[in-house]
């Protein structure tokens, strides 16, 4: 075991310019940081270890700039990421900041506004294909009702269906090979947002024409502020072969979208999404959406990123170590133990079936079996605390 925790490529840590890059505004306050380039936001990237960057559109070239102004911006983007061996690993379009989509973009009942979303969500891959990525994230921060008096909201299913439906179609006809990752979020910045859940989308997905394309990018602040188990909806996730991405952060139930630094606020919640994402060897990006407290400048950015990095490679050796650990694994051998001639669930036959229905189950000695979850808890703390 290994208490050196630099970041490496292998790791693929990424974050989005517009984490490293907030500026601290929030519904009360202003911005608190000065603007910090693209350029230079890919430099404080590659020497803290990141490996990947991720950016919106408009993160990157601004939502009016000229064909000209486009074309200087990314070439000058790409060369800072060559010299600061950082990759462009997602991208997205920025679809809920301008007020065009004040009233959501690809779910908005006016169908400019439709039709503008998915133009601008071309162009945004476009960019990505130019800038090698390969995740194209699909955010529907605005896609969502204050009023449901406004439209049926199966009309918003229908509507994202086929949007999404055509972005994998211009991604085949482009070779562009994304694999597309739609985020679940609950509510903020609308009332309710449609597909609240990691879940939601799971399903969606299978109604898609290319649902083979099409995985999702749970974010634990989404789900927590759901209420959700986050480990729990990305285990769904993986299972399904649908973790195609992840956003890292923090949040307490309850409270505004707090975005916090991975692990900050829940770091036993967060031990047990890093031993998973470790246990089933999950190779896709590994994305921090978070942003450093107001009360930082630069440096404290920078620390935040590093923070981030750190604590997931601190909770990594965590897990290796809880693995490793034979009390704790014998516990977990004693309350999965097998039950040699007992009938159990498996794949259905007739004769499987009448000699289940036989059994005679001794159902008081079977609810007898020990399960000293206090013991593994404990233990599970104590390698947490550093005690073990
Ligand atoms: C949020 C979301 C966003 C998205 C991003 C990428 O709560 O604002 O998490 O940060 O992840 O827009 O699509
Ligand atoms: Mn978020
Ligand atoms: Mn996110």
């Amino acid at each position: 075991m290994t208490n050196d925790y630099t970041p490496l490529p292998e790791h693929k840590f990424s974050f989005g310019l517009w984490t490293v890059g907030n500026r601290g505004r929030d519904p009360f306050g202003d911005a608190v940081r000065p603007p910090v380039k693209p350029t230079e936001l890919v430099r404080w990237l590659g020497e803290a270890g990141a490996w990947g960057v991720n950016l919106h559109d408009n993160d990157l070239v601004p939502i009016d700039a000229s064909t000209a102004d486009r074309d200087r911006i990314v070439a000058e983007f790409k060369g800072a990421c060559a010299d600061h061996g950082v990759v462009t690993s997602m991208v997205s379009a920025n679809l809920f900041f301008d007020p065009v989509f004040r009233d959501g973009a690809f779910t908005s009942n006016d169908p400019a506004v439709r039709g503008y979303a998915l133009q601008k969500t071309l162009r945004a891959m476009d960019l990505g294909g130019e800038l090698g990525a390969k995740t194209y994230v699909v955010w529907g921060g605005r896609e969502g009702t204050e009023t449901d008096a406004c439209r049926r909201p199966d009309a918003a299913v229908k509507r994202l269906r086929d949007a999404i439906d055509y972005v994998c179609d211009y991604s085949i006809a482009n070779g562009y090979g994304y694999r597309i990752a739609l985020e679940a979020k609950p509510n903020e910045p609308r009332g309710d947002i449609y597909f609240p859940t990691t879940g939601a989308y799971l399903g969606f997905i299978t109604t898609l024409a290319h649902s083979e394309m099409v995985g999702v990018n749970p974010e634990v602040a989404h789900e927590h502020m759901a209420g959700l188990n986050m480990t729990h909806a990305v285990a769904q996730a993986w299972e399904a072969g649908k973790l195609f991405h992840i956003d890292l952060n923090d949040q307490v139930i309850g409270r505004h979208d707090q975005d916090f630094r991975f692990a900050a606020a829940n770091p036993k919640a967060a031990f047990f999404l890093v031993k998973f994402l470790e246990d089933v060897g999950y190779d896709n990006p590994r994305h921090f959406d978070a942003h450093a407290y107001r009360t930082e400048d630069d440096e404290g950015v920078r620390d935040f990123a590093r923070g981030c990095m750190r604590t997931y490679l601190i909770l990594k050796e965590k897990a290796a170590r809880w693995n490793a650990d034979a009390e704790i694994q014998g516990i977990l051998k004693e309350i999965s133990a097998d039950r040699p001639g007992t009938p159990t669930v498996e794949k259905h036959s007739t004769a499987h079936a009448d000699a289940l229905l036989a059994f005679d189950f001794d159902r008081k000695a079977i609810g007898q079996r020990r399960l000293p979850y206090e013991k593994l808890d404990q233990l599970t703390i104590e390698i947490l605390l550093g005690a073990r």
